[in-house]
């Protein structure tokens, strides 16, 4: 494996690295134990959970640890039958957990602000989950479409996005509904408490990050002159504190292009959670594929429990068949690891994915190649028995 991916693979999720396995739950058990809440979901969401299911089980025959999965059948179908995506009492039972795998939302028989707020929103609001983490790295042996980036850790970026309020908060509403003088009000909310929280965690993971101790703030304040401006300043008064970090702010047009223009000069990059969104999809496409992106919704605190899920979503065209990439569920299970401080085994899941990209026997359809979902699944799994 490829020096700088070993260095680093650990640095995505929790902000002191816990030497010991714990959970939520603040219990060390000896032979640590995992509570995992299953949710496939929507479209390919089950078919990736699977695989990322079959790895963990791998990591449960190498390393002291035990995994208990329950299955949730939440999304779309369970809508069809209930009317709601999951049932009401939905996060009492999945905060007796200590992470939850999902796969995707989005059924293309309802509209996506149904379910996006029946299901996925609730749990990264209702478990404070206020960091999405996203990283944007070009592996080994995948092409980027940006002309002169092409070999492993050219482009190494890590998203964070803002992931309970902003944009997302879901605060408005429709006067006059069907009517010709109909009017549609949407608010962002922004508040100095979620603004201070995920600039302070992006400026300690540039600390600590073996990156280019660099941190990007994201906004569109000459637009946006309230609330954004809010988090301009917010930004200014944190960044006093961290004279090691080098800082840049820019407005979220300027940010797009920079990230097919100039991406290798990024290196935690934090934003709202609507241009966190976006710029998430471009920073997948310039490392190869959608396929690829992992990403962990997180309560640093472990207050609540967090959420690990492939950035991409149901993918209904291809549903059924067989040839969704699973590698980015399967990394985002190495990021749950290492949240609950597996970081061996974490390890062991990234460097397994690396091994799978590198030697190109084993290609899905999204990088080029013709091997189906459960295949990819499979070379991950020899990959990692076979390094043990
Ligand atoms: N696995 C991610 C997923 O299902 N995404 C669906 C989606 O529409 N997400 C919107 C968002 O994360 O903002």
């Amino acid at each position: 494996m490829a020096a700088w991916h070993r260095q680093k693979a650990l640095e995505h999720s929790a902000p002191d690295k816990l030497p010991i396995a714990t959970n939520h739950r603040g219990i060390t058990p000896h032979m640590a134990n995992h509570k995992i809440a299953l949710i496939g979901g929507d479209g390919i969401g089950p078919e990736v959970i699977k695989e990322g299911v079959k790895i963990l089980r791998s990591i449960e025959r190498r390393y002291n640890l035990t995994f208990d999965f329950q299955d949730f059948p939440w999304g779309t179908d369970y809508y069809f039958k209930h009317g709601e995506m999951m049932p009401p009492d939905g996060l009492d039972i999945l905060a007796s957990f200590d992470s939850i795998f999902f796969g995707a939302v989005g059924h293309p028989d309802v509209q996506d602000h149904i379910t996006l707020n029946g299901l996925l929103l609730p749990m990264r609001r209702g478990f404070d989950q206020y960091v999405c983490q996203r990283p944007s790295v070009l592996y080994p042996g995948v092409a980027s479409p940006l002309k002169g980036y092409d070999k492993a850790g050219d482009i190494d970026m890590m998203v964070i996005r803002e992931n309970t309020e902003g944009e997302y908060a879901n605060v408005g509403g429709l006067l006059y509904q069907g009517h010709p003088n109909e009017v549609a009000v949407q608010a962002g909310v922004f508040t100095r408490h979620g603004i201070n929280r995920v600039i302070r965690y992006s400026f300690e993971l540039a600390r600590r990050r073996n990156g280019k101790k660099k941190l990007a703030s994201i906004t569109k304040s000459n637009a946006q002159g309230f609330s954004m401006v809010l988090w301009d300043r917010i930004f200014d008064e944190i960044k006093i504190e961290y004279p090691d970090i080098e800082t840049e702010s820019l407005l979220v047009d300027a940010a797009c292009m920079n990230f097919i223009r100039r991406p290798e000069s990024f290196d935690v990059v934090v934003a709202s959670n609507l241009f966190g969104d976006i710029l998430t999809d471009i920073g997948a496409i310039i490392t190869g594929s959608v396929g690829l992106a992992a990403s962990g919704n997180i309560n640093p605190e472990k207050t609540y429990p967090s959420m690990f899920e492939p950035v991409h979503g149901s993918a209904p065209d291809i549903t059924g068949k067989g040839i969704a990439n699973p590698i980015a569920t399967i990394l985002s299970a190495g990021m749950m690891l290492e949240h609950l401080g597996e970081l061996e085994a974490a390890q062991s899941i990234q460097d397994a994915c690396m091994t799978v990209l590198r030697d190109g026997e084993t290609v899905p359809a999204d990088l080029g190649g013709s091997a189906t979902t459960i295949q990819i699944g499979t070379a991950v799994v020899n990959a990692l028995e076979s390094a043990h």
